[in-house]
């Protein structure tokens, strides 16, 4: 099998998982999920331990719902209406092996200029600087697509040689062929970059579509870890 990018042309571009996969997903997700630690500074970081993957995208994305879906804890994040509600790194652990990251989000405009100045800081450093960050998920609100406030992310990822890869979020609201347009433009602007993970996953935190193939891909990248 090539490694090439799935194409789309249908409604959904996430990558095929086999049935043993989508089981190793479900059992990697179906342990307790705990809050570990809240950091507004890089000091306040906990010490890097196994594979740790990350949530990024624009504020209000949808960042904290869809850890609240993959791992079946309603309000274990914190989500809100109001953009800007996470304002530290979230750090959850399952166990020894894995952990997730809940990220402020960038591009919110209306917040203070010094808090917008020192997340962006926060968010950077962390991106660039956390040796154990496996991937980073980019959510992208499937009704709007990438926007330019997502382009200086990806350039650091992509700079920084960080693994990475597109999440569709709030797949319950385009219509199928707006879906599907949005899922090629994106996968257009992607061709370019040279750390983005092939295959783009559609989820709703809402209706739980997507959700097992996300599980999935956490188990396939725990796979390659080991
Ligand atoms: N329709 C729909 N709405 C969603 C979905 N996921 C999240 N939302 C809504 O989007 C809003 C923002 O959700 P959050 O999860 O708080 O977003 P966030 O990216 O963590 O936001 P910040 O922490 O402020 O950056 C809330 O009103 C959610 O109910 C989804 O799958 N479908
Ligand atoms: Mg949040």
């Amino acid at each position: 099998m090539s490694d090439a990018p799935i194409s789309s042309g249908t409604t959904t571009t996430t990558a095929p998982f086999t049935p043993a996969e989508m089981s190793a997903g479900r059992k990697l997700f179906a342990v307790d999920w705990e809050f570990m630690a809240a950091a507004d500074t890089m000091p306040a970081l906990p010490k890097m331990f196994g594979v740790e993957i990350a949530v990024a995208g624009r504020s209000n994305v949808g960042k904290s719902s869809l850890v609240n879906a993959l791992t079946g804890r309603d309000g274990l994040a914190r989500t809100s209406q109001t953009p800007g509600r996470t304002q530290e790194l979230i750090f959850f652990s399952a166990g020894e092996r894995l952990r997730l990251v809940d990220m402020p989000g960038y591009g919110y405009a209306a917040a203070p200029k010094a808090k917008v100045a020192a997340w962006t800081e926060l968010i950077r450093a962390y991106l660039r600087g956390r040796a154990n960050l496996a991937r980073v998920y980019v959510l992208i609100d499937a009704r709007h697509g990438l926007k330019d406030t997502d382009a200086p992310v990806l350039d650091l990822l992509d700079e920084a040689a960080v693994s990475y890869q597109v999440v569709l979020t709030k797949a319950d609201q385009p219509k199928p062929n707006e879906l599907a347009a949005v899922t090629d433009a994106i996968e257009a602007a992607l061709k370019k970059r040279t750390a983005a993970y092939p295959g783009i996953l559609t989820t709703s935190a809402r209706t739980g579509a997507g959700i097992g193939e996300m599980r999935a891909a956490v188990a396939r990248l725990m796979a390659e870890k080991r």
